[in-house]
């Protein structure tokens, strides 16, 4: 399999899973123009343009973040990074990993595009209220995000709260959230990745 990602993008998230998940893997980075690290033209392997997309093994090449995490999650089944396929609580980790990708993922993300004015008002205003619904879903005293076992949306939420730094935002006074990103930025392999892509947590 190979990882296409850009260093400290949402790329990070599916990078982490590799590493959880113990499986063989390879990374390859993409440029601001769409090139591999190796020269190739990043848009005929992925036409979408963005990062990841994970290239699998029987050829095929298989992108959106969530969908990456969870085919990461069933191909490494004794790393318990996702609940089984068919039960309640994988649709509550699908619930949890669209909220990450549509509402915490996007609106942390449209800060670096650098609004202006009323328009970073508003969309500060947004990040705030999924800061506090992110705070909200961990103060119940919950080590994770599905609960006190580790599952690739953690690794997805870490990689995008992760970026209020590289922002200058500031998480503020929500505990839970400054408890969630220092216990995962402790774990061994999330350490890994983010050396891999030099960066630190
Ligand atoms: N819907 C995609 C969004 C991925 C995404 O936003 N990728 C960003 C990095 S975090 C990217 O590659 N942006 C560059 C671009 O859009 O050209 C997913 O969930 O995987």
């Amino acid at each position: 399999m190979k990882l296409y990602i850009m260093p400290g993008a949402c790329s990070l998230a599916s990078h982490i899973a590799l590493r959880e998940a113990g499986l063989p893997f390879e990374i390859e980075k993409v440029n601001g123009e769409k090139l591999t690290e190796s020269g190739a033209d990043y848009r005929a392997i992925n036409p979408k343009g963005y990062v990841p997309a994970l290239a699998l093994d029987d050829g095929e090449v298989l992108t959106e973040g969530a969908a990456i995490l969870q085919f990461i999650a069933d191909e490494a089944p004794a790393a318990a990074l996702a609940p089984a396929n068919g039960t309640r609580q994988r649709l509550r980790l699908q619930e949890q990993l669209n909220f990450i990708a549509s509402e915490v993922h996007k609106t942390i993300g449209a800060m670096f595009a650098k609004p202006e004015g009323a328009a970073r008002e508003a969309a500060l205003a947004k990040v705030e209220s999924r800061l506090d619904m992110a705070e909200r879903l961990l103060a119940d005293g919950r080590q994770y995000v599905m609960g006190d076992a580790f599952s690739v949306a953690d690794g997805y939420l870490f990689t995008v709260l992760n970026w209020t730094g590289f922002l200058g935002l500031e998480i503020g006074e929500r505990p839970a959230l400054k408890a969630f990103l220092a216990r995962v930025a402790e774990r061994p392999k999330v350490k890994e990745a983010l050396a891999a892509e030099g960066l630190a947590a």
